[in-house]
């Protein structure tokens, strides 16, 4: 008989979380401590392999691993209590679940004796956290331990990428049982995602892609999950097809904003140039992305003359909002390999002069065009400056949601991938300084700024003080207008002007917050101050609150309204009255 007391793969089930965590290489985990987990937190005061990150809110701990994994395409992990600590990762767990990020949750549950009694700070996470998550397991058995941990990790980064929770009652991380370590057995057996595309069915894109006239590459988030080599791939297939190329806001960066076949961001605010291309195009082919709602406008008006070809690593994804022509299922690097060698090999670069000629002539509408001001800073300008003065260097950006973040998207040019990282599907305020204490954890050496708005950062403000603690110099670039200016624009373009409770009357003194968490604050409000504000900013190594003021009531554009057509599109230069405008119904063709 062996000695199961010198065995070494027993152990109790929370050193087996911390065993699993080490054995799929996590050297950072995002959490907050209670009752129901102080098992776990005990065996991670005992290592020193992995560093916890204590944020000062459950809801920081999620996002800050979601900037963790899209800055490192890895999976953000995060370990949390029961009741309201598991109550409080709701929302990054919708969040990733729209966005595609791979997250392992683990909450602690009360005992498994208790379950159902009501007992302190016991809910039903499992329930709770179903809907907004990949898949969730309750673990009632300590010798189930370690398969669904190693399951956890392999659903929530396989195929699309997504959040999943391992919730596991306190009698569990007690006990003892027998840990092993990943093997191939522990993945999921009923679900294994395609990767490679239908080779028949890249034969036909490919030849619909030939036979083009008025193309469009319409790329999303799908390339950046993928890896570096998707868009290293997708840069080749422009090149080689020259193609016109734009992107919704989560695949900003798989091709660079400098690159000569570049629209700009396409969608509700998007650039004129790539609404006008997507409507009109004759092929569309869609790499990666979900033809959201923010994208499409009016389904029924959404771009009504093409064919299109849609690679995508969700079946479920097909079909669900636009119907498609050719669908591709596989990870989009794949499929684009394959693409690319079988157009090498079968076709050629047709020609689409013609096509050109008229999309310079949607880019000579200017369609990003401001007012520029010598006395108060545009949002706008501020946006160019902090993109001028970080050209070059190792920058990661965050946002929070609203007027800034379409700016952001809009003014900051994105060279690289996963050099971005916004809330897009659940658009929550809140998320741009977790997220950025996150991604500057991942890489301690990298220049991390948070764009904000003054309403949204104070969401979560309370996550500067984790950034001190653990000496993140993260910068929170705020353009403070004060107004929750999105909620402003809408209220003043479709509610007449009522600006019922989108402003904001009393805001902190973001300098004297900042300065109360023990970083530093910076307020710039003369457009001739800015540049050198920015480079202060950037200069110092501890986390910065910049308060920039900007013009209080400028608007978003160009924009189309929730529910028009891509050709319905609000232009700056319509905006004067842009409520009369949008009140008339006129199009713009
Ligand atoms: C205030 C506000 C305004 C917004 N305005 C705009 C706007 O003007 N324009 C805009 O673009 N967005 C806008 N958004 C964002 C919008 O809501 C959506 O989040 C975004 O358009 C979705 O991007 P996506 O289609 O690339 O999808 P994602 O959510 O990134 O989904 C990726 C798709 O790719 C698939 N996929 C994932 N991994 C792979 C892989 N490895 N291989 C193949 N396929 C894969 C997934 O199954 C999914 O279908 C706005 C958001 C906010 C908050
Ligand atoms: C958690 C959450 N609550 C409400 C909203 C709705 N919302 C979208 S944008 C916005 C205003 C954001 O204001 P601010 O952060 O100041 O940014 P600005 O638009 O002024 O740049 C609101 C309230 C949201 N997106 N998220």
């Amino acid at each position: 008989m062996s000695d199961k007391s010198h065995d070494p793969n027993q152990m109790t089930g929370a050193a087996m979380i911390v065993r699993a965590l080490i054995d799929h290489g996590v050297q950072h985990i995002f959490g907050y401590p209670g009752g129901a987990v102080l098992p776990i937190y005990d065996e991670i005061f005992q290592q020193t392999e992995m560093q916890h990150i204590l944020v000062r809110h459950e809801q920081g701990a999620g996002h800050a691993a979601e900037g963790y994994a899209r800055s490192t395409g890895k999976p953000g992990v995060v370990l949390v209590t029961s009741g309201p600590g598991a109550t409080n990762m709701v929302t990054p767990l919708a969040d990733a679940l729209m966005d595609s990020i791979p997250l392992v949750c683990i909450t602690g549950q009360v005992p498994t004796h208790l379950i159902g009694n009501d007992a302190f700070q016991e809910c039903d996470t499992v329930g709770i956290t179903r809907p907004c998550t990949k898949h969730n397991w309750l673990v009632r058995n300590v010798n189930d331990l370690a398969k669904v941990l190693h399951e956890a990790f392999y659903v929530a980064t396989s195929g699309r990428p997504g959040p999943v929770v391992v919730d596991v009652p306190k009698d569990v991380q007690f006990a003892t049982g027998t840990y092993h370590p990943p093997r191939k057995s522990d993945v999921h057996v009923s679900y294994a995602p395609r990767v490679k595309g239908d080779a028949m069915q890249i034969r036909k894109a490919v030849a619909l892609l030939a036979s083009a006239k008025r193309p469009i590459i319409y790329s999303g988030g799908g390339v950046v999950n993928s890896g570096p080599e998707a868009s290293k791939l997708l840069r080749e297939l422009v090149e080689i097809t020259g193609f016109p190329i734009t992107s919704t806001l989560m695949g900003l960066g798989a091709y660079p904003a400098s690159g000569k076949n570049w629209l700009g961001m396409l969608g509700m605010h998007g650039t004129y140039e790539a609404n006008m291309a997507m409507h009109d195009c004759d092929v569309m082919l869609c790499v990666g992305a979900r033809f959201d709602d923010r994208i499409t406008g009016r389904t029924d008006a959404f771009s009504p003359g093409s064919k299109k070809i849609h690679i995508d690593i969700d079946p479920s994804s097909i079909n669900k909002n636009i119907r498609v022509d050719i669908p591709i299922i596989g990870d989009c690097g794949d499929v684009l390999g394959d693409i690319l060698q079988v157009f090498k090999a079968e076709a050629k670069k047709p020609d689409i002069k013609g096509w050109w000629s008229e999309i310079a002539t949607w880019r000579a509408r200017k369609s990003l065009a401001y007012k520029p001001n010598r006395d108060v800073i545009m949002p706008q300008y501020a946006i160019q400056r902090l993109f001028e003065l970080t050209r070059g260097r190792d920058t990661y950006i965050t946002t929070e949601v609203g007027q800034h973040q379409m700016w952001a998207a809009q003014f900051y040019g994105f060279e690289e991938p996963h050099r971005w990282m916004t809330s897009g599907g659940l658009g929550t305020m809140g998320y741009g300084l977790p997220a950025a204490i996150g991604v500057q954890v991942a890489h301690p050496d990298s220049l991390v700024i948070d764009i904000g708005g003054d309403a949204s950062v104070q969401m979560t403000m309370q996550e500067m003080s984790t950034a001190v603690q653990f000496d993140l110099p993260v910068k929170i670039f705020i353009l403070n207008n004060s107004y929750m200016g999105m909620v402003r624009q809408w209220q003043q373009l479709l509610h007449g002007n009522r600006l019922s409770h989108s402003y904001s009357e009393a805001l902190p003194d973001f300098v004297k917050l900042a300065e109360a968490y023990g970083g530093v604050g910076l307020q710039v409000s003369k457009p001739a101050d800015l540049d050198g504000a920015i480079l202060e900013m950037i200069s110092v190594k501890k986390p910065v609150l910049f308060d920039c003021r900007v013009a209080a009531l400028e608007n978003c554009f160009p924009m189309i309204p929730s529910g028009k057509a891509h050709n319905e599109m609000i232009l700056p230069t319509e905006a004067a009255d842009p409520a009369a405008f949008f009140a008339s119904g006129k199009a713009l063709v």
